[in-house]
């Protein structure tokens, strides 16, 4: 099913990407037909122009074969009768108003998504904390930016980003921390590669494995996990000693530098200090310490690999204190820089979706709750911070909370502990989920009531970057079925509940324009997020506003690039604060039963849980299947062979995935990607194996080090299912369910042999139309159901050893007509043995596999990446797969020398 009218003709429609925290413009036009062409928009300042693969493949993410189309409400069964927007909408009230009569407003509690708009957001807050008068209001970036937040206040003394992507292209040195910068933020590391290219500007990679990212770095560390703030601590250190430290600066700007230094020499006194705490070579630390002193103009930037620690507010504070130290902050080119993940991560922020904040960059202070009350002219004020995630999920369990309206996240996947969340939301006595698609871990969790949201395409609102640029998504297709945008389903209940007035708004804007004034009330300079400018804003200019930093105060015609230069920080006394660390370590030790450490995190092409990107065959074909990395020493030591299955358990759950053996790996680590749910693989939730182990200051949890034990599991066949989306596999099987050109496919291995299957196949698909082949000796079942001359369904089966022939039948799958030559293929099965096989995609815009390129650069030991893309056309258009070209090109030249 498509959308059935776009609301405009063929013009292209300016909005963002609603992937990452980079942000880029796109230009959405749409089809006519439901769906849209994008590209990337020349004039958004984020991208100029670019997208990466994720980006440039959101128009196959449009359908609507797997949305929630109308609110749903369960039944005495737990199945769902669909019901209407007023029955829905009087039910969710009438249920929270119940349990706020018998339990208070403290039982009831949101849990919310940095993929909201500012404007769903900002609703969802001031509900709860200004009229329900509850403080249990957290969000999906406990578990993503928490850490920095925490930093960022703790040392600078507000939650704010100094620099801008300007000074990616500016920077002489870039120094990125924990972060797989080439696949998670990819156009930044387009321009950081450019800076390179152009500027000669150096890269520093701090990742305990090799990541794409690493692939042509200056230099790459690979620390032990948990060790970066010794690193930094040790830098500080090198920074006093070597006399680089700007004492101006410090003295005008910075409290804390004296105990923040001893306590660096505590941590690091001397290079070997740091060499035992983090594993790496002593030459690595100098060359690193000598590069970072000698280059006034350096980025350091951070993700996920410093967040999500249990130390991740003290590693962003021992980043921010070398750069405090040097006055290294807020220059072109120059300054500490967080990515942030979600498309509106940094909204989130503004708004005060943290339970530990308020709202607008106010926290829970006297005077703060005050303002907020007076602004809001609310009626119940929440009076101290609320459960931060993964707390909230445990007062779920234990009965504290009664009710929780989960939106736009799916928490039974991205919470540590996912088994333990899922059961605890099944407990609650109101639960309610605003979604777009029909089903995922969270609702089969079984909501009360599931809430159709419109999705991207179809909202509209405002999102803001990793550089604080706050830019508009703007929707181009019309609302399919009954959804609603996720800030009109929030206003209804709330006019349910007696706050019509509070919420009677005509539109975002109006919504928007509240927001930014709250954002400037009694303000005055104080406080860092400051939009006043946009505080009488007309729908008009709201709907042609153009991407613009904050803060913007009134009065202020641009937005603000950096700060910071000059101090000026947002404190009593405008100084920013350098704070003792603790000593480094790891939430939770390895121990015997369980040997290594779980980390866990993101793969190219897909996003989280796989809602959207899951839908794309192009981006589905880069990873297939969920895969753990392994250490090839590692490997042997535990008995696994490259692309057999393993079991990977921990103290809190179990999952069995895909082996491959990866040279970059750290020894002694694992790491398993985060996307595979319940929803499309039988058991690759990682999150279920994850410790809920939190960060003191920002309960984040510690989701890169779980302490974990890895062992081969073996099946007597493997094989692929094409169509047929409901045949049953046998009890026990592993599965992983596969976007293909023309439909679903499931790949799979089961402890059945070929008989099994082929009576199942035979059950599930009739005589009629089915050519099949057996080969029992060999294990071997083969059956393909040809419906009006399609290949409308394909089962292989082969030996656990023999991975079938999935490529050569994906394509018979995609191409609509079988002629007389393939069905005689696909009935013997044999000449598709000799198809091409392309192995695992590598371009995703262009389809361009793993053996084609290593095939091109087979044809000479001088062979460039450029000379492949001229030939392959593989890496011309998004750039997302150069990295691993690169890699292939040199693999390559190692393994056929000249
Ligand atoms: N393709 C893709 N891109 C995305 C997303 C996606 O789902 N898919 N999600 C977006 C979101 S919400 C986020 S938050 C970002 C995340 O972006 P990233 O943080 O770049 O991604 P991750 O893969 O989670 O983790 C980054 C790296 O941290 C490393 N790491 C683990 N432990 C440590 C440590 O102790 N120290 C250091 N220095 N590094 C460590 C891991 O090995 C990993 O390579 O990506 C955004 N972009
Ligand atoms: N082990 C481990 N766990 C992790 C991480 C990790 O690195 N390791 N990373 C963490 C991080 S950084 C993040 S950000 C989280 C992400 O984790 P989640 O937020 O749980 O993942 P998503 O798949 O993005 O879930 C978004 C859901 O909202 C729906 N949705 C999308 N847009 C809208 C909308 O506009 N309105 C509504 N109502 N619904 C919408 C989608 O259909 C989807 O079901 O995962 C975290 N969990
Ligand atoms: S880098 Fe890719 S995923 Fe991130 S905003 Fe840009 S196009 Fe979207
Ligand atoms: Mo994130």
């Amino acid at each position: 099913m498509r959308h059935d009218a776009p609301l405009a003709g063929p013009v292209p429609t300016r909005t963002t990407c609603p992937y990452c925290g980079v942000g880029c413009g796109v230009l959405a036009t749409p089809d006519g037909k439901g769906g849209a062409t994008i590209a990337g928009d020349p004039d958004h300042p984020a991208n100029r122009g670019r997208l990466c693969s994720k980006g440039s493949a959101l128009g196959e993410t449009l359908g609507l074969g797997t949305r929630v189309l109308h609110p749903l409400k369960r039944n005495a069964r737990g199945a769902y009768d669909r019901v209407s927007w007023d029955e829905a909408l009087d039910a969710v009230a009438d249920g929270l108003k119940t349990i706020i009569a018998r339990d208070g407003p403290e039982a009831v509690a949101l849990y919310l998504s940095g993929q909201l708009l500012t404007e769903d957001y900002y609703v969802a807050n001031k509900l709860m904390k200004g009229f329900i008068g509850s403080q249990h209001v957290d969000t999906n970036s406990r578990l993503c930016m928490a850490s920095t937040v925490a930093g960022h206040r703790r040392v600078l003394g507000s939650d704010t980003v100094p620099g801008c992507y300007e000074d990616l292209d500016s920077a002489d040195l870039m120094v990125l921390v924990g972060s797989n910068t080439a696949w998670c933020h990819p156009i930044l590391f387009r321009r950081i590669q450019q800076n390179r290219a152009e500027r000669g500007a150096r890269v520093v990679v701090i990742d305990p494995r090799v990541t794409a990212t690493a692939e042509d770095a200056d230099l790459v560390l690979a620390l032990k996990p948990g060790s970066d703030s010794a690193l930094f601590a040790g830098l500080l250190v090198h920074l006093a000693d070597a006399g680089l430290i700007d004492r101006a600066y410090i003295e005008h700007h910075v409290a804390g530098f004296d105990a923040a230094l001893a306590n660096a020499r505590e941590i690091a006194p001397d290079i070997a200090a740091v060499v035992a705490r983090t594993g790496l070579s002593e030459a690595d630390i100098a060359a690193f310490y000598a590069l970072w002193a000698g280059t006034p103009a350096v980025v350091t930037a951070w993700s996920q690999g410093v967040n999500q620690s249990a130390q991740g507010t003290d590693k962003v504070a021992a980043i921010l204190h070398c750069h405090l130290a040097t006055g290294r902050i807020g220059r072109p080119g120059g300054g500490p820089f967080s990515l942030t993940g979600q498309p509106n991560a940094m909204g989130g922020r503004e708004v005060g979706g943290l339970a530990n904040m308020l709202a607008a960059h106010m926290g829970y202070s006297p005077a703060e709750i005050d303002r907020v009350r007076r602004f809001w002219r609310a009626p119940r004020m929440a009076g101290r911070e609320g459960f931060k995630a993964v707390d909230m999920m445990d007062a779920v369990a234990d009965g504290r909370l009664k009710a929780m309206w989960v939106m736009a996240t799916n928490p039974a996947v991205s919470l540590p502990r996912a088994d333990a969340v899922q059961a605890a939301l099944r407990g609650l006595d109101l639960f309610v989920v605003s979604e777009n698609v029909l089903s995922n871990d969270t609702l089969a969790a079984g909501p009360h009531y599931i809430l159709p949201a419109a999705a991207w395409g179809e909202k509209d609102g405002t999102v803001t970057n990793s550089e604080r640029r706050i830019s508009r998504q703007r929707g181009f297709l019309a609302l399919p079925g009954e959804v609603k945008p996720d800030w009109w389903i929030i206003c209804e209940v709330a006019e349910r509940l007696g706050f019509e007035e509070a919420f009677d708004y005509a539109g975002p804007h109006e919504i928007y324009a509240e927001h930014a004034a709250l954002s400037a009330f009694e303000n005055a300079g104080s406080r860092d997020f400051d939009i006043g400018a946009h505080g009488d804003l007309t729908r008009h200019a709201y709907d042609g506003l153009a991407p613009v930093q904050w803060p913007v105060p009134v009065g202020q015609a641009e937005g603000t690039a950096r700060l910071f230069a000059e101090g000026g920080f947002f404190t009593a006394n405008r100084k920013a604060t350098m704070r003792p660390l603790a000593l480094p370590a790891l939430a939770a030790a390895t121990t015997e039963a369980f040997p290594l450490l779980l980390n866990t995190g993101r793969v190219r092409d897909h996003w989280h849980t796989m809602t959207r990107t899951g839908l794309s065959a192009r981006l589905s074909a880069h990873v297939a299947e969920p895969t753990v990395l392994v250490h090839p020493d590692d490997a042997a030591r535990f008995g696994l062979a490259a692309k057999g299955f393993a079991c990977i358990a921990t103290a809190h759950g179990t999952v069995v995935l895909k082996i491959a053996l990866d040279p970059g790996a750290q020894k002694g680590s694992l790491f398993a990607p985060i996307h595979w749910s319940g929803e499309n693989a039988s058991n690759a939730r990682i999150g279920a194996a994850v410790h809920p182990l939190v960060d003191p200051f920002s309960g984040q949890p510690e989701m890169k080090a779980t302490p974990a034990a890895i062992a081969p599991v073996s099946f007597r066949s493997r094989g692929f299912l094409l169509g047929a989306d409901d045949f049953a596999l046998p009890e026990g099987s592993w599965w992983t369910r596969v976007a293909v050109e023309g439909g679903l496919g499931r790949l799979f291995a089961t402890q059945a042999d070929a008989a099994e299957l082929m009576q199942l196949a035979r059950e599930a698909f009739g005589a009629e139309g089915l050519i099949e082949m057996v080969d029992a000796e060999r294990g071997l079942y083969r059956c393909s159901l040809i419906r009006d001359g399609r290949l409308a369904a394909a089962l292989f089966l082969g030996p656990d050893h023999d991975a079938p022939v999935w490529d050569a039948v994906k394509l018979a799958f995609a191409s609509g007509e079988v002629d007389p030559r393939q069905r005689l293929a696909l009935l013997s099965g044999r000449s598709l043995d000799g198809a091409a096989d392309q192995g695992p995609t590598v371009c995703a815009c262009f389809g361009v596999g793993l053996n084609a390129i290593r095939a091109a650069f087979a044809e000479g030991a001088s062979v460039t990446v450029e000379e492949i893309g001229r030939k392959l056309k593989a890496g011309t258009n998004c750039g997302s797969c150069l990295p691993e070209i690169r890699r292939i090109g040199a693999q390559q030249r190692v393994e056929v020398p000249a």
